[in-house]
Parts: C-alpha cells; structure tokens; sequence
C-alpha cells in the first residue's frame, strides 16, 4: 500500500510560535506578543496597561478569552517571558531548518506571514520590503530544497494597531487591510506559491490576540466572523484573479465529535454541536449561510449586522479545498459543558499528558465525513503528538511514542484515500521542529522530529538536534508511507 506519488509530505508552523525576532526587519508588534507564558494550570495571560496607568491582565487563553477592560491597552511588562518574542528564533535560522526539513525529504511546507512585517501597523500605504524579503528568502531555500510552500495567510493574530484603532475583525475596516495585504503577497510570491490559507482555525479563534477584538462576546464573534468570511472570500476570489491556477482553503480545527451514547437525545445533541464546527466550513466551502445558521444564531442572541452585497462576496469566493487540524476526539451528550473544540473525554480513548485523546480512527472518520459533504480535495494541515521528551544520555529523544502516534495516524490517512477513496492533497505534521505551544505558551510540549534546545523560560542553547522520528519518518516519505505496513 503506496500513496501516489503526487502526494504532499510536509510539516507545519505559524510564525509567532517559531520566528522570533519579534523586533528584527522592520516588523511592527502583534496581538500576540503580549501573551505570557502559561501552562496546563496557568491559562496564558495579556498583559495591559489600565486607563488609570496601573497594570492588569486578561486571559488570553485560545479557547476561553476574558474582555479587555475599557479603555486597557496591552503593555510590555519588565521582566515578564513573551514566548513569541524569541521563540525558537527560526528568523535567524531558517537556512538551517529547511534543510533539515529537506532533508527528510519533505516535499512541502507549511508557514504563516506574519502580517506585522509586511504591514508594521496595517495601515501603512506601502510594504515594508525588509519584512518581504524574509520570506522571499524561505522561499528561495524552499525552491533549492524542491519543497511547494503552504502559506497560510492569517494564523490567530494582527498587528496591534489595527486592534486598537478599529478592534480588529470587529471591524469592517481591518477588511480592507487584509485584502491590501493579501495582494501584496499575491503580487509579490505569487508566482512561486500554489497553496494559499486564508485563515487558521477560524472557527476556533476568539478575543484579542487572535482576532484583534476587546470583548469576546456572542455578539461581537459572531460579527467579527462575519468579517473574517467576507476577507476570506475577498481573498479567494482575489487570488485567483492575481494568480491563475492558485488553490485556496481556509483551515479548520476538525476534532471528532461522537455522541457519548445511543440515546436519540445525545445523537441530536452531537447534531447540533456538529454544526457548530459546520457552520464556519460550510458558509467558506458553499458560499452562503447554512439553512441552520439562523437558528444557532437565535439560541445565542446574535443579529448580525450584514450589508447588501454580502451574498455575492460570499458566493464568490467559495474555497477549492478543505484542510483542517486534527489532534484528538470528544464526546458529547445533553449534559456536556462545551467549549469551542470541547466536550467529554472518551473512555475508551487513552489520553496525552495535556488531556488530548488519542484516536486515529477518528481522522479516517473525518476524512470520509467531510468529504461526503463538500466533494472537495481536503488537505490535512495539522496532525502530532505534543509530548515531554527527554534526551538520552547520548542527547537523543527515543520518541517511539511519537512514531506510533504518527504510524496509527498516517495509516488512517492512508485507508482514507486507498481503500475510502477520498482525495487528500497532503500531510503536514504539526510542528516538525519544535516550537513555543500555542495554547500554553509552554516549550516542554514538544511535537518535533527536530528537538530544540531551549526551556519554558527560553533558557537553552536553540541547538537543533534529530530526535529517533527523524529517520523513521525520512523512511515514511521515502517510500510513500509503504513501510508503515511493514512494522
Ligand atoms: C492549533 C494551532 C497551532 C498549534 C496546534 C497545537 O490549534 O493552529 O498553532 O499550536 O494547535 O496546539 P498547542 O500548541 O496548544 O499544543
């Protein structure tokens, strides 16, 4: 059993998480420069400055954000770690982590721009060319390495300013931006890049540091949404205007859903919560609001304030595939608390030490799911295993749990598109190279084939070095995932 040659192995990062450099080239701050460190316990914080000048902090964990404070603005405190600052300093180093990347063969990449280097406020007229010639540096070892670069556009974060002065996505104004800035990329790479991402995980992001906005509310995400779907489709319909052939997905955190019994109340319920997810791919894949959107927007208090010539931008600029992240499966029933990916852990799943289940049926499942309902090309941009390694005395991570993690999933993909038939573009494993956590801030999550030599405090050497998964998953590529059926 072979995946077809044409099939994309990679891996995946997002700038803020693996870049640093945070003041180099000219780049401008980002919503997420404020975020503390944090951990399982500690919900990442922003910090900020009161109207009265004291200090004060808001949660800024991903799935479960606080209000800015009126008035508030986000603050640099002395002495306090930002993870996105340093990071694990990939600006300066990008030469000698796409070659290790090449050098397991990987025939494709997955990155994000960071908005704030191109545009420092957003506001600015002009590009800024140092922040462009980065990433036309990547894209020059990218060339050298034979590696198709996966930009995705937007990953959970914009510059500062345009949070302050228009509270981000809540605004219609921060479209405008996106779209200025989206043709300067398409102008500038477009002629070296294929596959393009709107926005990460748009149906997971909420609050300030990943959508600009102040108050995290029904109302106002519902809104800023709205927004986000017009920019993306703008995006679309732009791109392929600039870029004849280009291919546009937005990204999606797809974990499993089951129902956590028969009961025809909790199938319903897992229903419903589907939809959740459903209604953010459905609205960018089809171009227009699903027939329950009116519903779930009524159950949550939400009136959107839309326009006359929102269907058309929408219908216009519908997505040529679906990628998605996948990590883990929940279940669901009448009596579960959900957040956005949440619901209940599934008993007979096992579980990761940061309380994602395992459960590499269920990538098989969603594959087939969402390929039932859209009959689209769908990418799986996101997929590992986040994990405490340890060196060895010889200072090598024997991550055999990784490769079995990677193994059950790679296999399931391979099912999917062997034996299920689903077209699937490719794999980008989530994060090739170590990088900070998003949701803790933490680096001890580690997910890497490449382990990097740096603590939670950003204490350590940025040493790179191959852990045991490197070679093995260098064999994977090499012979088209046919080993996988050999172990
Ligand atoms: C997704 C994000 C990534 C990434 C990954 C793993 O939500 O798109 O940016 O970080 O999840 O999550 P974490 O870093 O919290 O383990």
């Amino acid at each position: 059993m072979q995946l077809p040659a044409t099939f994309l192995w990679g891996g995946a990062t997002a700038d803020f998480q693996f870049e640093g450099g945070y003041q180099d080239g000219g780049r401008g701050l980002s919503t997420h420069d404020f975020e503390t460190d944090g951990n399982v316990s500690q919900p990442r914080r922003n910090t900020l400055r009161l109207a009265d000048g004291s200090c004060a902090e808001a949660r800024s964990h991903f799935f479960n954000p606080e209000n800015i404070p009126e008035g508030a603005v986000p603050c640099l405190v002395d002495g306090q770690y930002y993870p996105s600052h340093k990071a694990v300093d990939h600006y300066h180093r990008y030469k000698e982590d796409i070659s290790l990347l090449a050098g397991m063969g990987m025939n494709v990449y997955r990155f994000s721009i960071c908005w704030s280097r191109i545009f420092p406020t957003g506001d600015e007229e002009t590009p800024n060319e140092d922040g462009l010639k980065f990433y036309d540096a990547i894209l020059d070892e990218l060339e050298k390495h034979h590696m198709e670069p996966l930009i995705t556009i937007h990953h959970d974060e914009l510059p500062l300013h345009l949070a302050l002065q228009y509270d981000g996505w809540s605004s219609r104004t921060t479209i405008d931006r996106y779209l200025k800035y989206c043709a300067v990329l398409f102008d500038r790479y477009g002629k070296r890049c294929k596959y393009w991402i709107t926005f990460n995980e748009i149906n997971a992001v909420r609050g300030f540091a990943a959508c600009g906005t102040h108050r995290c509310d029904d109302q106002t995400h519902y809104n800023a949404v709205h927004n986000m779907f017009l920019a993306s489709a703008g995006a679309v319909k732009l791109g392929h205007e600039m870029m004849p052939g280009s291919m546009f997905g937005a990204m999606y955190a797809m974990s499993e859903l089951y129902p956590a019994t028969c009961k025809p109340e909790d199938v319903f319920c897992r229903l419903q919560k589907r939809r959740e997810t459903y209604y953010f791919v459905d609205t960018m894949a089809r171009g227009y609001y699903p027939s329950y959107a009116a519903s779930l927007l009524d159950r949550r208090g939400v009136t959107l304030h839309t326009q006359p010539g929102d269907d058309a931008i929408l219908a216009a600029g519908q997505l040529d595939f679906i990628s998605f992240s996948y990590y883990r499966s929940n279940i669901v029933s009448t009596k579960t608390k959900m957040n956005v990916l949440g619901g209940d852990q599934n008993p007979y799943l096992e579980v990761t030490p940061w309380g994602w289940t395992i459960d590499p049926l269920g990538l098989r499942f969603l594959l087939n799911e969402l390929y039932d309902r859209y009959q689209k090309p769908l990418f799986v941009v996101e997929n590992g295993l986040g994990a405490v390694d340890d060196p060895d005395e010889s200072g090598v991570v024997q991550d055999d749990y990784r490769i079995n993690y990677l193994r059950d999933h790679l296999r399931a993909v391979m099912e999917a598109v062997l034996t299920d038939g689903i077209p699937c573009l490719g794999y980008t494993m989530w994060a090739p190279i170590d990088l900070v956590s998003l949701g803790t801030g933490e680096m001890k999550k580690r997910y890497g084939f490449i382990y990097v030599d740096m603590d939670d405090k950003g204490n350590g050497t940025l040493e790179r070095r191959k852990k045991k998964s490197y070679d093995w998953m260098k064999n994977v590529i090499a012979t088209n995932g046919g080993v996988l059926w050999e172990e």
